[in-house]
């Protein structure tokens, strides 16, 4: 098991359509076993692939762990989820993402979804949810096809939120600039 970089915006990959699991093989299970580390480390309560870089149709979950408890830990590994029913009744949750740190938005989608998906041994599942797993599951799913939970709310705060991620990257290139000036000063210095 390895804890993997979760990717931020502007990352492209972030908005990628990921492509199916042919076969739930052993590297498929490598793939969920990293995400179910790297999720239980930041912590989280779920992590899409992409969310490491691998554009694949690969989520885990696990709502039910609390904070350093394993004994509490419930991990739900699905490849190819898909939507097979989403009620009319709808409801609010605030929501966060690993790769948009430190904000949060109250989001209104389905508050009951049926999931199908392959498990870790590539069986055919099926899965009826409700409350914060709905929401997660759907907010997984949502990564899969390139979008954001920022997409969900209004246009004004979404291009906010995304100007300072843009806006940090840009410092962050002209930080990484500065250190390689610095480094090839004293290189001079030196010779
Ligand atoms: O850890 C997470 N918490 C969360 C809270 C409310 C709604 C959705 C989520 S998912 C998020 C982890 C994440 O970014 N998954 O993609
Ligand atoms: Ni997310």
């Amino acid at each position: 098991m390895a804890l993997r970089t979760i990717i931020t915006p502007p990352d492209p990959r972030l908005r990628l359509v990921c492509a199916p699991v042919e076969r739930v093989d052993d590297s498929i299970r490598a793939l969920m076993d990293d995400m179910l580390e790297t999720m239980y480390d930041a912590p989280g309560i779920g992590l899409a692939a992409i969310q490491i870089a691998v554009q694949k149709r690969v989520i885990v979950l696990d709502v039910a762990k609390r904070q350093d408890d394993a004994a509490s830990a419930a991990p739900i590994c699905l490849a190819n989820p898909e939507i097979l029913w989403a009620s009319d009744e709808l409801s609010v949750y605030e929501e966060g993402c690993l790769s948009i740190p430190e904000f949060y938005e109250d989001v209104q989608r389905p508050a009951r979804v049926r999931v199908g998906y392959l498990d870790r041994e590539g069986r055919r599942q099926e899965i009826e949810a409700d409350d914060i797993l709905a929401t997660c599951l759907q907010h997984e799913i949502d990564h899969l096809n390139g979008v954001l939970f920022i997409d969900h709310i209004s246009r004004l705060k979404r291009d906010r939120i995304f100007k300072k991620f843009s806006k940090a990257a840009r410092h962050e290139g002209s930080d990484r600039k500065l250190s390689v000036g610095r480094e090839r000063a004293r290189a001079d210095a030196e010779a």
